[in-house]
């Protein structure tokens, strides 16, 4: 194990960059600065962070599939849950690793099998079709504002049981989760100045009080009946519904919007053969990756991709350039 002091500067030979992956200017036009970090090496030394970022696929990979190595539970954000004390208690599916993160993920994935999510599917059909047929007589409409942050908004919250009170509380709170995993510049700063009433809110919708009784909240508060986790876990896996389940789906319809826009003979394509369409939407995701990036924090001394890490680094996954990566699909732009 290295020294603190040690920990703070990479290896010998470790490409070193002086990119910030959470800057404005970079959110702008993130493709080239992705391209530049895949092409300096397999791992590289983010001297902004003093942490390591990997952008090629084979090592994201690498550490998606070793969680004992590269683990989650001290955040998948910038901040050591080691050093600094998390902002909200840490979530049971995010933030955990197994095997306690597959006692929490069995609740939930049972909250959202394919038998639930075939009780939904006709209620879900019949609001893409209504807002789709609106849209269509408006002519012309704004695929974000008007149809992919609209959309969600129309079955979700429903189908999880919130009030009806307060909905426009969700996509804030999203941002400032998403936010809150940066470093500590403007973008975190400002989701820390106005985060205060999302947070009581959802905090409030958690409740198997406030949740409706036949909903997908209602079906993991019934895990804590039977003693499978505790009546506050329950409420924690509510969270990470609140959490998850809103902002990614508006960047997933979005980024499969922006993709057919800008890309009309697949457009065509999906049209002469509607079942395509979940491949369309996985292409959509591969090219746009609605969650960007996640950090893993190292358990022990390890190599990637030949590069020595040491315990106790924090390791960016660039997951929006592993997923351009040309070593893994030769024309990944495409
Ligand atoms: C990112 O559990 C949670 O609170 C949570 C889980 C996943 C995310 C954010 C929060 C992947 C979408």
């Amino acid at each position: 194990m290295l020294q603190a002091d040690e920990a703070r500067r990479p290896a010998a030979g470790v490409p070193v960059s002086s990119i910030d992956p959470f800057s404005i200017d970079f959110f702008r036009d993130p493709h080239p600065v992705h391209e530049a970090l895949r092409e300096a090496g397999p791992v590289v030394w983010l001297e902004a962070y003093e942490s390591y970022a990997a952008a090629r696929h084979a090592e994201v990979r690498e550490i998606l599939g070793d969680p004992a190595t590269f683990c989650s539970r001290r955040g998948v954000g910038l901040s050591d849950f080691q050093r600094e004390a998390p902002w909200r208690p840490p979530s049971l599916v995010l933030e955990r690793d197994p095997p306690e993160h597959d006692r929490a993920r069995a609740v939930l994935n049972r909250a959202l099998s394919a038998t639930v999510m075939r009780s939904l599917r006709a209620r879900f059909a019949e609001a893409a079709e209504a807002l789709a047929a609106e849209l269509a007589l408006r002519g012309r409409f704004d695929a974000i504002a008007d149809c992919a942050e609209v959309y969600p908004m129309m079955v979700l919250p429903d189908a999880v049981g919130l009030s009806k009170e307060g909905r426009e509380h969700l996509l804030p709170y999203a941002a400032t989760v998403f936010n809150m995993f940066g470093p500590d510049n403007e973008l975190r700063r400002a989701a820390l100045a106005q985060m205060a009433p999302h947070v009581e809110w959802v905090a409030l919708q958690c409740k198997r009080e406030t949740l409706a009784s036949d909903g997908i909240g209602a079906m993991i508060h019934a895990a804590a009946d039977e003693g499978e986790v505790t009546r506050q876990e329950a409420e924690l896996l509510v969270r990470s519904l609140l959490s998850a389940g809103f902002d990614t789906t508006v960047h997933g319809v979005g980024a499969a919007m922006h993709c057919l826009a800008r890309n009309p003979h697949q457009f065509a394509a999906l049209k002469a053969d509607p079942t395509k369409a979940r491949a369309a939407f996985e292409e959509a995701v591969r090219l746009e990756s609605p969650v960007q990036t996640f950090f893993r924090t190292t358990t022990r001394d390890v190599e990637l991709g030949g590069t020595p890490i040491p315990e106790g680094a924090k390791v960016l996954m660039l997951l929006g350039a592993a997923n351009r990566d040309p070593r893994k699909w030769p024309h990944a732009d495409r």
